[in-house]
């Protein structure tokens, strides 16, 4: 039975050392090691042999079973291997063929307009200023000569924030304009202060022209000295430096609590050059800043000495400015999100 055994280990090598095709593989796996296989066939004559002959031939048998399987194993990854060099072979392949196009994104047109603002003030030497956008009422209001009944400080008008885990003895909201960003800078600081403030605010307003998130660009320059002159000669340059060499501005006295006196900048319509059209609705100006001198009540608040410091502050919403920019008549667009509109900017 030994001899028998051998015999067909014999053959079994030499076929399945030759074998490299998956088909073929397991043709020699069922044909020698199969439930009805040639090892098997052999073993099921085993019952009538005596104990010890019995013993000599099972440990014959498993091990030529446990080589046998070792060499189909081999087998296999023979065929595989051989499978996958003809596939590769059939294979074309086209070194020269461009790379797939992966389309490059870019900013959003809002963040790109206050970037740009921000650089042009960086060039006229101001620093960039954050700050939290959850504020408290000190920073946003009452800092900046806010009376206790102003409209702004209405529930109506401001989100406060209910949020235990914000220790504050006084009411803590989303800040409604960056201003607070440039109290912080004060306090942080002695002057000559430069500082711009670029950030998210939040209105509760909500309609065609109004989206309770957008953005502003503050600026602030506190020195001695400083003069309405140099806040009309610093707006005018930025006007220029932004929609373009030929655009005029226009200063128009206004009020903001925080500044005194304030003036309203227009810009010589970007649209129409002036002549009048649907944008600055015949007019020829658009309205695009707010400025003024900081009052002295503001200067208080941050330490400052109003006897001693003078400044300029204004303020700008960047959306607007966007929108003017690339000629985008609708301000949801902005906010959809729909990158069919987005990527033409
Ligand atoms: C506007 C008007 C303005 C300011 C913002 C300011 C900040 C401090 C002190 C004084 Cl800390 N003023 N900011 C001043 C005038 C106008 O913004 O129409 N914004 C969209």
């Amino acid at each position: 039975m030994q001899d028998r055994l051998n015999a067909i280990a014999e053959t079994a090598r030499r076929e399945i050392g030759g074998a490299d095709d998956p088909g073929r593989v397991e043709e020699l796996r069922i044909k020698y090691l199969g439930k009805k296989g040639e090892l098997s066939a052999v073993l099921g004559g085993m019952g009538k042999l005596a104990p010890d002959e019995r013993r000599r031939v099972g440990e014959v048998a498993n091990r030529i079973k446990a080589e046998l399987e070792g060499l189909l194993a081999e087998a296999v990854q023979r065929a595989e291997a051989k499978k996958l060099e003809a596939e590769l072979k059939g294979q074309k392949v086209d070194v020269t063929l461009p790379g797939r196009q992966i389309p490059p994104g870019h900013r959003h047109p809002v963040t790109r307009t206050m970037d740009d603002i921000v650089q042009i003030f960086r060039r006229l030497g101001f620093e960039i200023a954050q700050g939290p956008e959850i504020e408290q009422d000190w920073h946003n209001f009452e800092a900046l000569n806010f009376p206790h009944d102003h409209p702004a400080r209405d529930m109506q008008d401001t989100f406060f924030v209910d949020a235990p885990w914000v220790r504050s003895t006084q009411p803590v909201l989303l800040r409604t304009h960056t201003s607070p960003v440039q109290i912080r800078a004060m306090l942080q600081t002695e002057p000559p202060v430069r500082v711009v403030a670029p950030g998210r605010v939040y209105r509760r307003d909500s309609d065609l022209t109004h989206s309770p998130m957008f953005h502003q660009v503050e600026g602030l320059l506190v020195d001695e000295g400083v003069t309405f002159a140099e806040l009309k000669g610093t707006l005018d340059a930025f006007v220029r430096a932004f929609f373009g060499a030929d655009t005029r501005t226009r200063f128009r006295p206004s009020f903001f609590p925080f500044t005194e006196p304030s003036a309203e900048v227009d810009v010589s319509c970007v649209i129409c050059a002036g002549k009048g059209c649907r944008v600055c609705k015949q007019t020829g100006w658009l309205e695009v800043l707010g400025s003024g001198m900081v009052h002295p009540n503001v200067f208080r608040s941050a330490g400052y000495d109003p006897s001693k410091y003078s400044g300029y502050a204004f303020g700008m919403g960047v959306e607007r400015m966007a929108m003017l920019r690339y000629g985008i008549d609708d301000l949801r667009t902005l906010f959809e999100n729909d990158i069919r509109f987005l990527r033409q900017f």
